[in-house]
């Protein structure tokens, strides 16, 4: 345990009315600062020695694997391998911004994951979270928390602003073929595609129905990065609507009914006004 680390991630940081209004209107943002260098290098440690106990992938070469494994390393629920993880997903300071940003009167986890870019690694496709969601409601976000600094080259988070309003191709699981077809669709409909890099200290949360995607990584250097994704207090389960989300809510909402507080021991309150 770092006592400097723990101070941190508990003291709360002021959400700016700038960057509650982006993050409504356009179903994302990005704000800087949100953990110092330090703090972010010693979670680093411990969120990269688990992905690479826990996921094998990247001993299959890139050229072998599926689009969706050359995207990423993906492993899930971290925190509940290691307590120094636990300490930054359970972070009060973050989870204190989610709920602001939302407008509830706190979050829950839904679940974490590490997204490892490997140098080389290929693009994430455009597609939105919430089709894997068996949610009552869009109160749920994302933080993507990079570790290092993501240059262009690196493949940052990119986003359609506004697109949380879009309906059309939100049933497209990530894959070449909600890559060709959002990266028609979206443009097609006047939505843009905001790609910037990630200073250090950067995150950025984004809305279940935001589309959003990352380009390849071409920098040479692996791109680490932890997510955390934050859902409403009060969420409720609904009737999955796919097998997609069949499989979460057996996962990440174990022994809950439809209707009901999604409150299992895996949603721990993070935190709450
Ligand atoms: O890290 C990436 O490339 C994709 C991340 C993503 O899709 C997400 O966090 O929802």
């Amino acid at each position: 345990m770092n006592a400097t680390c723990i101070n941190e991630i508990e003291t709360p940081c002021e959400l700016s009315k700038a960057d509650r209004d982006h993050f409504r209107a356009q179903g994302y943002v990005k704000i800087k600062d949100l953990l110092s260098p330090e703090t972010l290098a010693y979670y680093e440690q411990a969120i990269t020695r688990k992905v690479f106990e826990l996921n094998r992938t990247h001993e299959i070469p890139l050229e072998q694997r599926s689009t969706y494994d050359k995207a990423f390393l993906q492993v899930t629920n971290v925190l509940e391998h290691c307590e120094t993880v636990r300490e930054l997903v359970m972070s009060p300071r973050l989870g204190r911004l989610a709920a602001e940003l939302m407008g509830t009167r706190g979050v829950r986890l839904y679940h974490d994951q590490a997204l490892y870019k490997e140098a080389g690694g290929g693009h994430t496709p455009w597609h939105a979270d919430q089709q894997y969601w068996p949610l009552a409601s869009d109160r749920i976000c994302t933080l993507w928390l990079p570790l290092q600094a993501v240059p262009l080259e690196m493949g940052p988070l990119a986003f359609a602003p506004g697109s949380h309003r879009f309906t059309q191709g939100r049933d497209l699981e990530i894959s070449d073929h909600s890559e060709a077809t959002l990266a028609r669709l979206l443009p097609e409909n006047g939505y843009g595609d905001a790609v910037e890099a990630f200073d250090l200290g950067e995150g950025s949360f984004h809305y279940g129905w935001t589309f959003h995607h990352a380009p390849p990584n071409r920098s040479g250097k692996p791109r680490h990065v932890m997510t955390v994704i934050y859902m409403d207090v009060d969420m409720r389960l609904q009737e999955p609507e796919n097998s997609r989300q069949v499989n979460d809510r057996n996962g990440w909402c174990p022994g809950i009914k439809v209707g009901d507080i999604i409150d299992s021991p895996r949603n721990p309150v993070i935190w709450e006004a």
